[in-house]
Formats: structure tokens, C-alpha cells, sequence
């Protein structure tokens, strides 16, 4: 049981606080990857580019000094396969060199590196073949893992193997209902111009499969490597809300969703909890956000609640012997102070969650930068801002309370209120 404080809940010693990124999203001309084959086919349906997104590839360690300069201690961030493997069989020793800077470059600051190993995007060559339905799928991926094992035995003890395994389960429903070519690699929750809305898609269930083999594929190779590396997955937690009368139609609708996934991690070290809202479950299934609700740039209800339930949930599927790892949570919003506001929210809601003994591990903010949203710059998630023409960053408000709590070790207790313009607590 974690000690509450005057001044909030007392971080348990260890307790990871700090912010997320993914490669892809923040490196820039990630030229190898499926992504951006799909991103510049003519008349491709990803509204925007990623380009150079905030060109983190070169400007990393600025990166890494701002967040260990605002007080933080730990850092998610991804090794992109595509750059690792550029063709299969083919590994790059500058892109090892690269990755292995980085972490070290972490551990140097005071920040420790967790680390992703795939998300969303994968190497050209692999969605060729079919991506997670190729036979060859665990095995080529347990190969890149094997591989990442020359970046991470740098002292890397956090690894993710797949990201959001239940996004990209559901986005190839989506890729698939479409009528899109099989090298259209699914990624994000939103996808080119439109967002992604889970439950318009049943994840596909040969996907599923592939995934959770991939995942133990993976895992054993990390393990047996013997670096003492502590291995997961990071899970998009929807947490769907039963209406009354619902909640065998909720549970139904979580099942294929979310907690096969979930599942999966049972044998794990750690789980990664990734909410930012929630999805209301009617008798007639998804409900949209009530009434008047206040939303996100990305059309999300705002309800910070979210990441306390998501936490309580996850714990009771995969049980009390997995600790669970936040390793997203955020608001795509232009009102830095409403950023403040529901992170403050958000967090009291796991304080609690915390206090009722549901094993926390850290608490990982999406995102460290505004970058790129999979098809938009428009939603900005960062805490800290980036020029899109000078790459400069600047900490927002927000980038400085969330360090100065980590700073200070505790979280904050639960509002006697919700803040305004954040939904109130049910
Ligand atoms: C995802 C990813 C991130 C997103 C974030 C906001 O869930 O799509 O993990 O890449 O940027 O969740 O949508």
C-alpha cells in the first residue's frame, strides 16, 4: 500500500515518471518503413506526410536534456525495425549505433529508457510479405528482436515488444474492409483523415493470433539473451462502460478488443496501460459520447477518468503478478491549461487506483513532443512544443508541472471537483 501525503500520493520508490514518444512519429524520413511507402504512393489516403517530423532521429539529445532538465526520469521511446532491417536479412550497424547513442544517451541524463520495439510501422519488405499474416510473421520478428538485443543489453531493462497489438488488429479490418493493397500496413487510431473509431471494427482474428505469437516469439528471444530484460506489451485500453442492462454486451465487445490482449500478457513482466478516454457500451452496442460532451482535436470525449479505470481493469485481467506500466496517457489540445487540467484528473483517478492496491509502476504522458498523429500534425499531444520549420522546442506549461511533480515525488490526490472543462467524475 502506497503511503498518502499531505500533498498527494508519495511516488513509491522506483516509480517511473515521464513521457512517450514512438519512432516514426518524431524521427523523420523514415524511408524503409511501410508507412511511408503508403504515406507517398500517389494518391495515397494518409492526408499528411511525416516527413521530417520533428527530425528527433538527429535531434534526439536536445530532446533527452529537456526532459531530464524538467525533472523527469524515465523516457519511452521507439527503435524503428525498418531502419534496424532495411531489407530483410539486412541489418544496419549504423542504425544499432544509432539506438545503442540513444540509450545510453538516456541512462546518462537520468532517464530511464523504455523502449518499443515495434509500433505500428514495420520494414517495407515485411508488409510485402504479408506483414503479421505471413507464416513467417514470429519468426522474422523474434529475428529483429534478437537483433534489438545488440541496443538493448546497453542497459535497457523496460522493452515493449508490440505496440497497441489491439489497434493494429482492428486497423487491418479496416485496411481490409477498404479494399486496400495488402502493403497498406494499418497503424495509429486515426488513419489519413479520418479517425479511427474502434468500435466501428472487430479486430481481425488471424491478426489477433499472429500478434500474440509474434509477442512470445519475441519475449523468448529477449530472455534468452539473458540481460535481465523486463518484457511487455503496451495494450490500448478503450475502457468500455457498460450502460445498465449492458454489461454482458460490453463484455462481449472488450473480449476480441482488448482483453484477449490482455490475456496474453498473463505471463509477462509488465504491462503497458495506454487510455485517453472512454467508449460507452449500450444494450445495442457503442453509444457516442453523451450529449454535449466536451472533445479533444481528435474527437475523443474528454474524460480523464479513464486512466484509473483502464488500470483497474487491466490489473484484473492479467492479475496481481504483472505490474502494470502507463505508458500513454495525454489530450490532443491546444489549451495547454486544459492539458494540465486533465493530466492532474487523470492522475488522481490512478492515485486512487493506486491506493486500492492495483500495482503501478510509472506513469509515461503522450507525448514528450507534438508530432506526428498517423495522417495529421493537427492533434498536438506534446508537452513540448515543436517548430515545424526550425524543429525548435519549447516546454509547454504543462511539461513544467508534470516534472515538477515527478521532482517532488508524489501525485496529486483526486479534485474535490472536476476542473473546468473537464467532465466531471462518472
Ligand atoms: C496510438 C499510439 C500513438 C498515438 C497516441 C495518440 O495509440 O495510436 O500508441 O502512436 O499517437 O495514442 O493517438
Amino acid at each position: 500500500m502506497t503511503p498518502a501525503t499531505e500533498s498527494g500520493l508519495a511516488l513509491p520508490d522506483g516509480f517511473l515518471m515521464g513521457a512517450s514518444t514512438s519512432a516514426h512519429q518524431i524521427e523523420g524520413n523514415n524511408v524503409s518503413s511501410d508507412w511511408w511507402a503508403m504515406e507517398n504512393r500517389p494518391g495515397s489516403f494518409v492526408a499528411e506526410r511525416s516527413g521530417d517530423a520533428a527530425d528527433s532521429f538527429h535531434r534526439w539529445p536536445e530532446d533527452m536534456d529537456l526532459l531530464s532538465g524538467l525533472g523527469f526520469n524515465a523516457y519511452r521511446f521507439g527503435v524503428e525495425w525498418a531502419r534496424v532491417e532495411p531489407e530483410r536479412g539486412q541489418v544496419s550497424r549504423a542504425a544499432l549505433a544509432h539506438y545503442r547513442a540513444m540509450v545510453r544517451g538516456a541512462l546518462e541524463r537520468g532517464l530511464t529508457p523504455v523502449v518499443t520495439l515495434h509500433h505500428f510501422t514495420s520494414p517495407r519488405w515485411f508488409s510485402e510479405l504479408g506483414g503479421w499474416t505471413s507464416p513467417d510473421a514470429a519468426e522474422l520478428f523474434a529475428a529483429y528482436a534478437r537483433t534489438a538485443t545488440g541496443i538493448l543489453g546497453e542497459g535497457v531493462r523496460h522493452v515493449a515488444t508490440i505496440n497497441e497489438p489491439n489497434m493494429v488488429a482492428l486497423m487491418h479490418t479496416l485496411v481490409r474492409r477498404a479494399g486496400r493493397s495488402s502493403g497498406d500496413s494499418p497503424g495509429g487510431r486515426r488513419e489519413g483523415a479520418a479517425a479511427f473509431d474502434p468500435a466501428a471494427a472487430e479486430p481481425d482474428a488471424e491478426v489477433t493470433r499472429a500478434l500474440i505469437r509474434a509477442h512470445r516469439a519475441a519475449s523468448a528471444a529477449l530472455r534468452e539473451a539473458g540481460l535481465g530484460l523486463q518484457v511487455g506489451w503496451t495494450v490500448a485500453n478503450q475502457v468500455y462502460q457498460a450502460e445498465p442492462g449492458a454489461e454482458e454486451v460490453a463484455a462481449a465487445y472488450a473480449r476480441p478488443r482488448e482483453d484477449v490482449f490482455l490475456e496474453a500478457a498473463r505471463e509477462d513482466d509488465w504491462i503497458g496501460v495506454q487510455a485517453y478516454t472512454r467508449h460507452r457500451i449500450g444494450p445495442d452496442g457503442p453509444l457516442p459520447a453523451p450529449e454535449g460532451a466536451a472533445t479533444t482535436l481528435t474527437g475523443w470525449e474528454i474524460y480523464p477518468e479513464a486512466l484509473g479505470e483502464a488500470v483497474r481493469h487491466t490489473a484484473g485481467v492479467v492479475g496481481p503478478h504483472v505490474p502494470v506500466l502507463v505508458t500513454e496517457n495525454g489530450i490532443a489540445t491546444d489549451d495547454d491549461g486544459l492539458r494540465i487540467r486533465y493530466t492532474a484528473a487523470a492522475l488522481a483517478s490512478l492515485t486512487a487506483a493506486m491506493r486500492d492496491g492495483v500495482d503501478v509502476r510509472g506513469y509515461l504522458h503522450w507525448s514528450a513532443l507534438d508530432n506526428y498523429e498517423w495522417g495529421s500534425y493537427r492533434p498536438r499531444f506534446g508537452l513540448i512544443s515543436v517548430d515545424p520549420h526550425t524543429f525548435a522546442r519549447t516546454p509547454k506549461r504543462s511539461a513544467r508541472w508534470l516534472g515538477s511533480l515527478a521532482r517532488a515525488g508524489r501525485l496529486p490526490e483526486a479534485p474535490a471537483a472536476a476542473p473546468a472543462g473537464v467532465s466531471s467524475a462518472g
